[in-house]
């Protein structure tokens, strides 16, 4: 296993911190990345961090991730938590513990968001915290993998 922990962002994400502040806050992408690569270096991890728009790009991350033999992968799925089979049957197909995240709590949300495809292989959901929602799927990844700070 090696000490890489994926963070892979779906669509839309990219445009974190420019608009809808009052639901997904005033930080950016490039601010959930700094958060997430400090809390990882507290275990001696470290980060890929991605993002993309196209499901396949995600899909081929989810690959990567297993093929690398990384120590864990977190997902906020954004649009494709409701819709896609083909993430959950990648994410299905990796070992290391697969922690999703949201920004917001989608429960408290539309009725649409309540279903995720991706929860069912999730070994733990983190929503509504905010971006600090990252730091604390990172955190959980640690403890689940048994990486001491
Ligand atoms: O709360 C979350 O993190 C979500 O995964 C965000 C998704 C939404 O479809 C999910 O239901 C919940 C939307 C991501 C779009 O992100 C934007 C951020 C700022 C401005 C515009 C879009």
């Amino acid at each position: 296993m090696s000490n890489t922990v994926y963070v892979v962002n779906g669509p839309n994400l990219n445009l974190l911190g420019t608009r809808e502040p009052e639901l997904y806050g005033r930080a950016t992408l490039a601010d959930v990345e700094k958060l997430c690569r400090a809390t990882a270096q507290r275990f001696g991890l470290t980060v890929q961090f991605h993002q993309s728009n196209h499901e396949g790009e995600i899909i081929d991350w989810i690959h990567q991730a297993r093929a690398e033999g990384a120590a864990g992968l977190i997902i906020n799925p954004a649009g494709y938590t409701t819709t896609s089979v083909a993430i959950l049957d990648a994410l299905q197909a990796l070992e290391a513990p697969v922690v999703e995240v949201h920004i917001t709590n989608i429960h408290a949300r539309e009725q649409f968001r309540r279903h995720s495809y991706i929860s069912r292989v999730a070994r733990a959901v983190v929503c509504g915290f905010g971006i600090e929602g990252y730091a604390l799927a990172v955190t959980g990844v640690a403890t689940m993998i048994g990486a001491k700070e």
